[in-house]
């Protein structure tokens, strides 16, 4: 199930100004994906982080970078990301600036360089960005496929990401998509939910302990809208190391879907208490636990 992403070059420089931490990067390939500093940790303060990505050898100013951010959750205001066009941080250039909670946006540049520039105040942490990139041609539009294959990210750094068929679009009628994730010995698997909208209650995640049988079928799926800007993220933990996930869809009416992260923590982690539960209502958890990093080879 691994994902067809590949970066072809990274190359990068950290130097310090005064308090603020400079950090530049350059990323090269048709397709791929590349989170913020210390992600899916939160990302530090006073931090400055220049993302180049291009799409490379054989990309002309015929082709144009498709953006989806898969997860975007910054300080409102104080922590900022602006898009520009080409290798530039000019003005002149600018796309996009971006704040607060924004996952499931998406945007484009005009040709086949960009650059993301992320810079955070002194206070004030959130869990970051991670966005998905992607080489179109121009004039020809561009929307992720609606497909079960290629659904999950693994990241080397040992976490990744799962989202719902045609995300950040719509997940398609009709779809059965399933997931099995694998913790290490002592570990869970902890999923941290960035957006979270399907039809209530027809299209629904369901959640199994282990391998995909009915014995082990969590008896509460997710289903409505039940994480959007103003409820930041839910959670869910499974119960051992071993945790599978099955969408499904109906044959009418579509929403955005899911993202969410995945993690692996200690087996003696809970939050608030129960939280090795279904208990991923937005309001009963603030943050996440200190994470076990990194846990095991990753997907
Ligand atoms: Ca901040
Ligand atoms: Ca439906």
């Amino acid at each position: 199930m691994r994902a067809s992403f590949f970066v072809l070059l990274f190359l990068g420089f950290i130097s310090i100004e005064g308090k603020v931490t400079s950090q530049m990067r350059s990323f090269s390939g048709p397709r791929g994906g590349l989170g913020s500093p210390s992600f899916p940790d939160q990302y530090p303060n006073e931090f400055q982080d220049t993302a180049i990505i291009q799409l490379g050898s054989g990309y002309t100013t015929d082709y144009i970078i498709h953006l989806d951010f898969l997860v975007f959750q910054l300080e409102n205001l104080y922590d900022t990301v602006d898009i520009f066009d080409g290798n530039s941080t000019d003005p002149a250039d600018n796309i996009a600036k971006l704040t607060g909670n924004m996952t499931g946006r998406t945007y484009q540049s005009d040709g086949p360089v960009l650059t993301i520039l992320f810079k955070t105040d002194l206070t004030g942490q959130r869990d970051g960005f991670y966005v998905r990139w992607t080489a179109v041609k121009k004039g020809e539009s561009y929307s992720a496929p609606k497909t079960c294959d290629n659904l999950i990210i693994s990241e080397n750094t040992g976490y990744g990401l799962i989202y719902s068929p045609g995300y950040v679009g719509n997940y398609p009628d009709s779809i059965s998509c399933s997931w099995t994730l694998e913790a290490g010995v002592a570990q869970k698997v902890l999923l941290i939910f960035y957006a979270y909208e399907t039809e209530d209650c027809y299209d629904v995640l369901s959640f199994y302990d282990g391998s995909i049988i009915n014995a082990n079928k969590r008896s509460k799926g997710m289903c409505g809208d039940i994480v959007n800007p103003t409820t930041e993220a839910a959670f869910v933990l499974s119960t051992g190391s071993k945790f599978s996930l099955v969408f499904t869809s109906d044959m009418t009416k579509n929403y955005a879907g899911f993202t969410a992260v995945f993690r692996y923590v200690s087996a003696s982690e809970t939050i608030n208490g129960d939280f090795n539960r279904m208990d991923w209502t937005p309001s009963k958890i603030d943050r996440h636990p200190k994470m076990i990093k990194p846990p095991k080879t990753p997907l």
